[in-house]
């Protein structure tokens, strides 16, 4: 049995890790939210609820006491371009936030899962297979809040023996719960275009890779790197985790083998582009896989067919 509280339940991964925990454990599975934000349908009926702000200390002291909570996924975060608008709030959500959850799992003794990001390395970092270990040196509030999130949460573990373990995701693509204010958000948005018939204005350019990953496997990941017994364990916050590497132009022409008439143009935004530019065209995993067995099922091919069959049966 486990007693799980997910913080930002109803977010993008949230909504469907809350689900996913409550298919695999007999425990609480507590669906932490904030005032607005509210769970809804089958995440609010299948199983406890609790409006957890994570920016409130006691809010999640007292949540973790009441549900015998043993494990905290910390979700809450600002994602890479809202971030860059609103940088005070993403560091007291990314960080004070972060802060907040840490002591409540250093005094309760629950372990703790925080996302991590491609969006830790910069432009001096590799940008080709970047490296587990290397230049981490982002520009962005979004990259700073995620390698100060990451020292602080190794930290925890070496000074208190909090169990805290990350992964660096890359851009989550998924037919559920759309993201909001991400750089890696056109390689969602592009599947509801072509399923719906109109033509895709991508604000990322052509020759622009990044990495990406279908949301089954980082939910898998979540879990996994939790599971994972952690002899085998060199690193902890956080591992480099990959599946697909691509740039607006492959994953159009991918859609086209299914929907043949397809159209994108190019309507780039400076934001998210400069944004993009700072990333690494793709992650080296190797680390992830020899410490806990990381391996990701999807590859741009099976996720196009996936995404594009649920959403006709979604109706989109
Ligand atoms: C974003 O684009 O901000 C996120 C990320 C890669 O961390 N999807």
């Amino acid at each position: 049995m486990k007693n799980v509280l997910v913080i930002g339940s109803t977010g993008q991964i949230g909504s469907e890790l809350t689900m996913k925990l409550r298919s695999l454990y007999s425990g609480n599975i507590v669906a932490g939210y904030i005032a607005g934000a509210e769970p809804k349908g089958e995440l609010k009926e299948s199983g406890p609820s609790a409006i957890v702000d994570i920016t409130n200390a006691q809010q999640i002291a007292e949540t973790v006491a009441k549900y015998e909570i043993d494990t905290i996924y910390n979700l809450a975060a600002l994602l890479s371009a809202v971030a860059e608008a609103k940088p005070q709030l993403a560091w007291k959500i990314g960080m004070d936030g972060l802060f907040n959850v840490l002591e409540v799992a250093r005094e309760k003794e629950c372990a703790v899962f925080t996302p991590s990001s491609i969006g830790v390395f910069g432009s001096n970092s590799p940008k080709d297979k970047t490296p587990q270990d290397t230049i981490r040196n982002p520009k962005t509030m979004y990259g700073v809040t995620k390698v100060s999130g990451e020292l602080l949460s190794d930290y925890y573990f070496t000074r208190f023996g909090v169990d805290t373990r990350s992964v660096r995701f890359p851009g989550l693509i998924s037919y559920v719960t759309p993201p909001g204010g991400g750089t890696t958000d056109y390689a969602v948005d592009i599947y509801y275009s072509a399923v719906k018939g109109e033509t895709f204005k991508c604000p990322i350019s052509e020759g622009t890779f990044m990495d990406m990953m279908y949301m089954p496997d980082g939910l898998r990941a979540a879990i996994e790197i939790m599971e994972a017994d952690p002899a085998k364990f060199v690193h902890r916050n956080s591992f480099n985790i990959a599946a697909m590497s691509f740039d607006p132009a492959i994953i159009a022409s991918n859609i086209r083998k299914y929907i043949p008439d397809f159209k994108m143009e190019y309507e780039v935004d400076p934001l998210r582009q400069a944004i993009a530019d700072s990333w690494p065209n793709s992650l080296d995993d190797t680390c992830a896989r020899q410490e806990w067995g990381w391996k990701p099922e999807y590859d741009l091919d099976s996720m196009t067919r996936d995404m594009i069959e649920k959403l006709r049966e979604k109706g989109i």
